[in-house]
């Protein structure tokens, strides 16, 4: 925080969004008309559900990062549970989500063995490596890869990469570049949940540290840089204004105008992503599009 807030461009890393009201804020994202995103990788899911587990007799576990409410990834063990004993082990910042999902999951699928994890992506991974999990889908959804600047994307997956046996694959959601104004509709809706989504990380910044954001005064704004194909969330500061933050010792000044990056969803050609996964050693299995083809599954091995 102290980083982000003291640069010249101020900015802040998107994870600290999910405490468990922006967790809640998320889930209504999803159910919103204009994020596209979550409902159609339900979509390719739903379709594709039957070929991956036909392709992927040998897998015994389903590794999830970020698995969040994990209604989507229901599907998936729908498709995969009756030929099999499943595994799956969640791993997410949030733990009010994941003991959401646990114990729907747990009353649904009586026979699914769950090892979940309250952690970071790295943490949570580390952690199950010490355990002998079988061959594993690894499974990262919702386009949180988008997260991730490009080149740190690549890096991550060539982490993941390094980390999977033979036998292992792994499955990534990934949103397609488009049209400026479905994306930028998509960050930022009608009834403004995004807008209180991206606030609530002032909120969390007031209670957490002490801190006396006036929330009526920073707004919400959405710019989608067809450059670098990615949308940009910022809070903007409505006046010029000093923010203290008692736990940092800090005071922060914000002239009129002036913004915090707050998050980056990167969207992807289907070419970038075929660069994307040999940067990262990967070979594409297969790839599952939408009808509208707005969305991406792919179905990623180590590379020989
Ligand atoms: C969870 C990172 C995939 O970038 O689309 C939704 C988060 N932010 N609306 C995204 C988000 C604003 C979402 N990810």
């Amino acid at each position: 925080m102290r980083e982000g807030l003291t640069a010249p461009s101020k900015r802040l890393p998107s994870r600290f969004f999910y405490d468990a009201e922006g967790s809640r804020l998320f889930e209504r994202i999803c159910d919103l008309p204009e994020y596209y995103l979550t409902r159609t990788e339900a979509e390719i899911l739903e379709s594709a559900g039957p070929d991956l587990a036909e392709r992927l007799p040998d897998i015994e576990t389903l590794i999830e990062l970020g698995s969040g409410s994990a209604i989507k990834t229901e599907l998936l063990i729908r498709a995969f549970e009756p030929d099999r004993e499943l595994r799956y082990a969640p791993i997410d910042v949030s733990r009010s989500a994941l003991e959401d999902s646990v114990a729907r999951l747990e009353e649904r699928h009586p026979d699914l063995e769950i090892l979940a994890a309250v952690a970071e992506y790295e943490t949570g991974l580390a952690a199950l490596e010490r355990l002998d999990l079988g061959p594993t889908l690894l499974v990262w959804l919702g386009s949180s890869i988008g997260n991730l600047e490009r080149n740190a994307a690549g890096a991550f997956l060539d982490r993941l990469r390094c980390e999977m046996s033979l036998e292992d694959r792994l499955l990534v959601g990934i949103d397609l570049r488009k049209d400026r104004e479905t994306l930028e509709r998509a960050y930022d809706d009608r009834q403004g949940v995004t807008a209180r989504f991206d606030l609530n990380l002032l909120t969390r910044i007031n209670r957490e540290l002490g801190a006396d954001f006036d929330l009526d005064r920073f707004a919400h704004r959405v710019h989608y840089d067809e450059v670098s194909g990615s949308v940009q969330s910022f809070l903007e500061s409505q006046r010029r204004q000093t923010v203290r933050i008692g736990a940092l010792g800090l005071e922060i000044a914000f002239e009129a105008g002036e913004r915090i990056h707050t998050e980056d969803s990167v969207k992807y050609s289907p070419e970038e992503i075929d660069a994307l996964a040999a940067q990262a050693g990967l070979s594409l299995e297969r790839r599952y599009l939408d009808r509208a083809q707005r969305f991406t599954l792919n179905l990623f091995a180590p590379a020989g």
